[in-house]
Protein backbone atom coordinates (compact mmCIF):
# COMPACT_ATOMS: atom_id res chain seq x y z
CA UNK A 1 0.00 0.00 0.00
CA UNK A 2 2.93 2.30 1.01
CA UNK A 3 4.53 1.34 -2.56
CA UNK A 4 1.37 2.26 -4.44
CA UNK A 5 1.33 5.32 -2.82
CA UNK A 6 4.79 6.08 -3.08
CA UNK A 7 4.57 5.58 -7.11
CA UNK A 8 0.99 7.70 -7.56
CA UNK A 9 2.77 10.73 -5.97
CA UNK A 10 6.84 10.50 -7.07
CA UNK A 11 7.43 12.51 -9.89
CA UNK A 12 9.61 11.09 -12.80
CA UNK A 13 11.89 12.98 -15.59
CA UNK A 14 13.45 11.61 -18.75
CA UNK A 15 17.05 12.59 -18.92
CA UNK A 16 19.14 11.28 -21.71
CA UNK A 17 23.48 11.28 -22.46
CA UNK A 18 23.60 12.09 -25.99
CA UNK A 19 25.65 10.66 -28.14
CA UNK A 20 28.58 13.04 -27.51
CA UNK A 21 28.58 11.93 -24.02
CA UNK A 22 28.09 8.43 -24.85
CA UNK A 23 31.08 8.71 -27.83
CA UNK A 24 33.03 10.21 -24.66
CA UNK A 25 33.03 7.97 -22.27
CA UNK A 26 30.88 10.32 -19.47
CA UNK A 27 28.19 7.97 -19.25
CA UNK A 28 29.41 6.73 -15.67
CA UNK A 29 30.09 10.27 -14.86
CA UNK A 30 26.73 11.67 -15.66
CA UNK A 31 24.67 8.39 -13.99
CA UNK A 32 27.10 8.98 -11.00
CA UNK A 33 25.60 12.21 -10.47
CA UNK A 34 21.94 11.35 -10.33
CA UNK A 35 22.88 8.29 -8.43
CA UNK A 36 24.93 10.34 -5.34
CA UNK A 37 22.18 13.20 -5.43
CA UNK A 38 19.62 10.34 -4.23
CA UNK A 39 17.47 10.00 -7.08
CA UNK A 40 15.82 6.71 -8.57
CA UNK A 41 16.34 4.92 -11.43
CA UNK A 42 13.16 3.49 -12.91
CA UNK A 43 14.56 2.93 -16.48
CA UNK A 44 17.60 2.93 -18.11
CA UNK A 45 18.51 1.69 -22.09
CA UNK A 46 20.90 2.45 -25.15
CA UNK A 47 19.26 3.23 -28.53
CA UNK A 48 20.48 5.03 -31.55
CA UNK A 49 17.26 7.01 -32.00
CA UNK A 50 15.08 6.67 -35.43
CA UNK A 51 15.11 9.85 -37.04
CA UNK A 52 10.95 9.32 -36.46
CA UNK A 53 11.69 9.54 -32.87
CA UNK A 54 14.30 12.26 -33.10
CA UNK A 55 12.12 14.81 -35.11
CA UNK A 56 9.08 14.11 -32.57
CA UNK A 57 11.13 14.73 -29.47
CA UNK A 58 12.31 17.79 -31.06
CA UNK A 59 9.27 18.99 -32.46
CA UNK A 60 8.87 22.18 -31.12
CA UNK A 61 12.56 23.28 -32.76
CA UNK A 62 11.12 22.01 -35.90
CA UNK A 63 11.40 25.75 -37.47
CA UNK A 64 14.76 26.50 -35.96
CA UNK A 65 17.62 26.81 -38.22
CA UNK A 66 19.30 24.23 -35.96
CA UNK A 67 16.53 21.86 -36.23
CA UNK A 68 18.14 19.39 -38.73
CA UNK A 69 21.78 19.13 -37.95
CA UNK A 70 19.89 19.09 -34.14
CA UNK A 71 18.28 15.52 -35.82
CA UNK A 72 21.30 14.77 -37.67
CA UNK A 73 23.72 14.95 -33.92
CA UNK A 74 20.88 12.85 -31.96
CA UNK A 75 20.69 9.91 -34.71
CA UNK A 76 24.11 9.78 -35.45
CA UNK A 77 24.91 7.04 -32.76
CA UNK A 78 24.23 5.17 -29.11
CA UNK A 79 21.73 7.60 -26.56
CA UNK A 80 21.33 6.02 -23.46
CA UNK A 81 18.01 7.09 -22.33
CA UNK A 82 16.86 7.14 -18.91
CA UNK A 83 13.71 7.96 -16.39
CA UNK A 84 14.70 9.31 -12.85
CA UNK A 85 11.94 9.37 -10.29
CA UNK A 86 12.07 11.95 -6.48
CA UNK A 87 10.61 14.40 -4.99
CA UNK A 88 11.38 17.60 -7.80
CA UNK A 89 13.24 15.62 -9.72
CA UNK A 90 12.35 17.40 -12.90
CA UNK A 91 13.49 20.61 -11.82
CA UNK A 92 16.31 19.49 -10.12
CA UNK A 93 17.55 17.59 -12.98
CA UNK A 94 17.69 20.35 -14.99
CA UNK A 95 20.30 22.03 -12.45
CA UNK A 96 22.25 19.48 -11.83
CA UNK A 97 22.31 19.48 -16.13
CA UNK A 98 22.80 23.21 -16.37
CA UNK A 99 22.18 25.87 -19.23
CA UNK A 100 21.79 24.67 -22.68
CA UNK A 101 25.08 27.36 -23.07
CA UNK A 102 27.89 24.82 -21.62
CA UNK A 103 30.08 28.14 -21.82
CA UNK A 104 27.29 29.85 -19.90
CA UNK A 105 26.31 26.88 -17.17
CA UNK A 106 27.53 26.94 -13.86
CA UNK A 107 30.46 25.04 -12.77
CA UNK A 108 29.06 21.85 -10.63
CA UNK A 109 26.78 21.17 -13.38
CA UNK A 110 27.33 18.81 -16.10
CA UNK A 111 27.47 21.09 -18.95
CA UNK A 112 29.62 23.65 -16.80
CA UNK A 113 31.65 20.87 -15.72
CA UNK A 114 31.70 18.59 -19.21
CA UNK A 115 30.88 20.27 -22.39
CA UNK A 116 32.03 23.46 -23.96
CA UNK A 117 29.51 23.78 -27.17
CA UNK A 118 25.45 24.12 -27.63
CA UNK A 119 25.39 21.86 -30.04
CA UNK A 120 27.50 19.35 -28.28
CA UNK A 121 25.84 19.60 -24.71
CA UNK A 122 26.34 16.10 -23.86
CA UNK A 123 22.82 15.72 -21.78
CA UNK A 124 19.17 16.13 -22.13
CA UNK A 125 16.79 16.27 -19.43
CA UNK A 126 12.85 17.21 -19.45
CA UNK A 127 11.97 20.89 -19.02
CA UNK A 128 8.28 20.47 -17.49
CA UNK A 129 5.94 18.02 -15.96
CA UNK A 130 3.72 17.76 -19.28
CA UNK A 131 7.44 17.48 -21.53
CA UNK A 132 8.87 14.89 -18.79
CA UNK A 133 4.94 12.07 -19.58
CA UNK A 134 5.52 12.88 -22.94
CA UNK A 135 9.03 12.34 -22.93
CA UNK A 136 8.56 9.56 -21.22
CA UNK A 137 5.92 7.93 -23.09
CA UNK A 138 8.21 8.95 -26.03
CA UNK A 139 10.79 7.06 -25.63
CA UNK A 140 9.71 4.31 -23.35
CA UNK A 141 7.22 1.34 -23.06
CA UNK A 142 5.18 1.55 -19.72
CA UNK A 143 6.74 -2.57 -19.04
CA UNK A 144 10.12 -0.60 -19.30
CA UNK A 145 9.47 1.29 -16.31
CA UNK A 146 10.27 -0.48 -13.21
CA UNK A 147 8.65 0.17 -10.23
CA UNK A 148 10.90 -0.61 -6.90
CA UNK A 149 12.10 0.90 -3.63
CA UNK A 150 15.10 1.33 -3.21
CA UNK A 151 16.59 -0.28 0.42
CA UNK A 152 17.73 2.75 1.97
CA UNK A 153 15.06 4.87 0.99
CA UNK A 154 14.54 6.00 4.39
CA UNK A 155 17.63 7.53 4.48
CA UNK A 156 16.46 9.63 1.39
CA UNK A 157 13.18 10.74 2.32
CA UNK A 158 11.81 12.03 5.54
CA UNK A 159 8.68 9.38 6.16
P1 LIG B 1 17.76 19.77 -24.46
O1 LIG B 1 16.34 19.81 -24.97
O2 LIG B 1 18.68 19.09 -25.40
O3 LIG B 1 17.85 19.29 -23.07
O4 LIG B 1 18.23 21.23 -24.37
P2 LIG B 1 17.60 22.42 -23.55
O5 LIG B 1 16.21 22.08 -23.09
O6 LIG B 1 18.58 22.82 -22.51
O7 LIG B 1 17.54 23.53 -24.67
P3 LIG B 1 16.59 23.72 -25.90
O8 LIG B 1 15.36 22.88 -25.79
O9 LIG B 1 16.47 25.19 -26.09
O10 LIG B 1 17.46 23.17 -27.11
C1 LIG B 1 17.32 21.85 -27.59
C2 LIG B 1 18.65 21.38 -28.14
O11 LIG B 1 18.98 22.08 -29.31
C3 LIG B 1 20.36 22.37 -29.32
N1 LIG B 1 20.51 23.77 -29.75
C4 LIG B 1 19.74 24.71 -29.15
C5 LIG B 1 21.39 24.06 -30.75
O12 LIG B 1 22.10 23.17 -31.28
N2 LIG B 1 21.52 25.36 -31.14
C6 LIG B 1 20.76 26.35 -30.57
O13 LIG B 1 20.90 27.54 -30.98
C7 LIG B 1 19.84 26.01 -29.51
C8 LIG B 1 19.00 27.09 -28.85
C9 LIG B 1 20.80 22.13 -27.96
C10 LIG B 1 19.80 21.62 -27.25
Amino acid sequence: MLDLFIVMVTERTFVAIKPDGVQRGLVGEILGRFERKGFKLVALKQLTPSRALAEEHYGVHRERPFFAGLVDFITSGPVVAMVWEGEGVIASARKLIGGTKPLDAEPGTIRGDLAINIGRNVIHGSDGLETAQFEINLWFEVDELNIWTESDHHWRVEA
